[in-house]
């Protein structure tokens, strides 16, 4: 911390809070702090936004240039105390435990354990509130087979179950053991059907491989920038038939479909007259983040390909920067290799993360008819004047290429995280409550254990009270 800033803080102890608004909106004094969200998970490893993530700013911020602080971020501000504003963090955080800092009922440390945010009183489980009465808490009372059989039609078979099928599942069905028995051999049919491995499959990846029919394989007014059907088909393979998930992010190969639906692996590169193959050699590919459409999507015209690296963090970790989530700051970033201005304090919180997480993906041709996609090891000297190839980091560990980062990132708790979400959200349709996420937490963390399969997932993820508790 400058010494400025030290006599800031001193200000905003001492004078409290009516002082400490005054002081926090002079830019000069005080400024957001990307490390506040890792020192938090330091302090409460147990909250979900830290489980599986890195936590997000917005716990104390409303904004981070100019920055401003919601109540609970005020509070914290006024309790930080000498030494560094990291190692005086956690004593602040813990000395606001009890105080309800947004009145929202909860007390701060209870929002944080649950997974709310003490600094948003909109934001609070009601049955958390003491004016509610107790119950009805969503603990477990009960698993409703029926139901769960629902809604394994409607998810993976992509329709209600029919009369006949409700009737045989309930037929002689005595004991628990038989209905459990039933349940999974439905999920295993419907996992298998064409429904799910044609259609629902493709739903569940759409918003993350953001297909543009304009300008698609099959573009109507013949301007095609790439064919996100490969995209497809490998996400499709990657997620059936108990294959490894990592593939997500580690294929080096590709995936073609014959009529009947049938998807084969194919290796090496796929030449085209334009956009629409793939022309990487398989040491340069990781799987969804290298298709020759992940570029011409995301790098576009781009020499920094800023937006490629944050879309591949979002789609597959979990963590959207532009929401200050997955903030982890590297000393030195941002070095701000093409002028763009990203060392303004309004830009270099996101930054210093957003452009070592970027460097690698510099090679990666966009938009660039033919050689859309293409690795070319001399583009960053072509595109970005005194180009110096600094080097990548991902969640704070150095990585060598985009291979490497691929590597890394699936190896981190926050993918396997990211996945169990996508498929909790598309079952249940809604975002994980405090007790579902502590279930949820269960059923990604088993995920190694089962052998790196989706479907394996899908069957820990129906076993939830969540999906299907009595209510
Ligand atoms: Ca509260
Ligand atoms: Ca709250």
């Amino acid at each position: 911390m400058t010494r400025t800033n030290a006599r800031a803080v001193r200000a905003i102890r001492f004078g409290g809070l009516l002082g400490a608004l005054g002081v926090l909106t002079t830019p000069m004094l005080a400024a957001a702090r990307p490390t506040g969200p890792s020192v938090l998970c330091e302090t409460y490893p147990d909250a979900p936004q830290c489980s599986g993530s890195l936590g997000t700013c917005s716990t104390c911020h409303t904004s981070t240039w100019p920055p401003a602080w919601n109540g609970y971020g005020l509070a914290v501000m006024a309790q930080i105390g000498e030494g560094t504003f990291e190692t005086s963090l956690p004593t602040a955080l813990r000395a606001l435990d009890a105080i309800d800092s947004d009145e929202d009922g909860v007390a701060n440390a209870d929002e944080l354990l649950l997974g709310t945010n003490p600094g948003d009183p909109g934001d609070a489980w009601p049955w958390c509130a003491p004016e509610t009465p107790t119950g009805p808490v969503p603990v477990a009372s009960g698993y409703d087979f029926e139901r769960a059989l629902r809604r394994i039609a409607i998810t993976y078979c992509g329709r209600q179950p029919t009369y006949d099928e409700l009737a045989t599942f309930r037929a002689g069905a005595t004991s628990s053991e038989v209905q459990y028995e039933r349940l999974h051999a439905a999920v295993d049919l419907c996992l298998g059907s064409p429904t799910w491995r044609r259609v629902g499959l493709r739903r569940l990846v759409d918003a993350r491989i953001r297909p543009i029919g304009a300008v698609g394989a099959s573009s109507p007014v013949g301007i095609v920038i790439g064919d996100y059907e490969w995209d497809y088909r490998l996400f499709r393979y990657v997620m059936t038939d108990d294959r490894d998930v990592r593939d997500l992010l580690l294929a080096d190969y590709h995936v073609t479909e014959s009529s009947d639906g049938t998807l084969t692996r194919v290796e090496g590169r796929v030449p085209a007259a334009g956009p629409t193959g793939q022309p990487l050699d398989p040491e340069r590919r990781a799987g969804m983040i290298t298709t020759s459409w992940f570029f011409a999507i995301n790098t576009m015209f781009s020499a920094m390909p800023r937006t490629t690296a944050a879309q591949a963090y979002r789609a597959w970790l979990g963590m959207d920067i532009a929401r200050l989530e997955g903030i982890s700051p590297i000393e030195g970033e941002p070095r701000d290799v093409d002028q763009r201005g990203v060392t303004q304090a309004q830009c270099a919180s996101c930054h210093s993360t957003l452009d070592p997480l970027s460097y690698a993906f510099v090679p990666y041709e966009g938009i660039a008819g033919g050689r859309t996609g293409v690795y070319d090891p001399l583009r960053g000297s072509r595109r970005i004047e005194g180009w110096s190839a600094p080097p990548t980091y991902l969640l704070g560990e150095p990585v060598t290429d985009v291979r490497d980062w691929a590597e890394h990132a699936v190896g981190t708790e926050a993918f396997a995280r990211n996945l169990a979400l996508m498929m909790f959200r598309d079952a249940l349709g809604h975002e994980p409550s405090p007790s579902e996420l502590a279930e949820l937490r269960t059923v990604w963390r088993a995920l190694e254990r089962d052998g790196w399969s989706a479907n394996r997932l899908v069957h820990r993820l129906v076993d939830t009270q969540a999906f299907g508790g009595a209510r």
